[in-house]
């Protein structure tokens, strides 16, 4: 896709302005969330320790080993059960990587998009409306105990994210366990990033897919020079203007400065 300089106006408007500090990141490895496992003080009825808005429809069940899952169940149609939990975000952090074990016995969807079972992730923004990554979605069964994962870009600006493991609008039963979420750092985020984008099915004939996130960049010269390609964040600045997200990676050969007159390729 070649760009000419005043398409990307466009994109600084919907951007929030907001500069990123500096603090050292976390290990790559540390689970963010808390009671993932759902292992802590599993045996208390109506509570799951470190999760919210627990409305009597998510309970505690075991495996045969003994060890601790989620179980969350709605019958009653037009109605949501779920729980939820609420991460601080670093600003050095530049993506989620989302992990879950699930087992989805049951799903019959409501009547909007979203009325389904899914693992929802709402970013709440001082500028704007809230920003959505959210994971995964089930529109029907998937009944064997399986491992999703998945990387979600962190939006510019965003200093808290929202989980929610929920039927919204919907009936079914799902089981839930080792529900982790680890912070990717730049350097890590820019060898990641690419094709990961969420994808969300809307209903059976229509999907949506976010571009925003890392994309390979070049000045005018890309076709002739392979090592010409870096990497910038979309939404984001081919400057550093107004302290916004841009460029992540240079590459070889790029010019200190950009020319008045500067085409572009993503
Ligand atoms: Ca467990």
């Amino acid at each position: 896709m070649k760009l000419h300089p005043f398409m990307i106006l466009s994109v600084l408007v919907l951007s929030p302005l907001l500069a990123r500090a500096g603090t050292p990141p976390p290990p790559a490895t540390t689970n963010l969330i808390r009671n993932g496992g759902f292992e802590l003080d599993a045996d208390e009825s109506a509570s799951v320790p470190g999760w919210g808005g627990n409305d009597g429809k998510c309970d505690i069940k075991r495996h045969a080993d003994g060890s601790a899952y989620l179980v969350v169940a709605n019958a009653v149609p037009n109605e949501s059960a779920g729980c939820g939990q609420n991460l601080e975000l670093r600003p050095e952090w530049k993506q989620l990587k989302v992990s879950v074990r699930a087992k989805i016995e049951a799903v019959t969807p409501g009547k909007e998009g979203w009325h389904d079972c899914r693992v929802a992730l709402a970013f709440p923004l001082d500028k704007g409306p809230t920003a959505y990554g959210t994971p995964f979605v089930w529109k029907t069964a998937a009944p064997e105990w399986t491992t999703y994962t998945k990387i979600v870009d962190i939006p510019a600006g965003a200093k808290s994210a929202n989980f929610s493991i929920a039927f919204f609008g919907s009936t079914g039963s799902a089981s839930f366990d080792d529900f982790t979420v680890e912070a990717l750092p730049a350097s890590t985020a820019a060898e990641l990033g690419w094709g990961q984008e969420p994808l969300e099915r809307e209903s059976p004939v229509r999907e949506a897919i976010c571009l925003n996130g890392l994309w390979r960049f070049a000045p005018d010269k890309a076709a002739e020079k392979p090592d010409y390609w870096g990497v910038i964040r979309v939404p984001g600045s081919w400057t550093s203007w107004g302290g916004m997200p841009g460029v992540e990676r240079r590459g070889q050969g790029w010019p200190a400065k950009w020319p008045e007159s500067f085409h572009a390729w993503y």
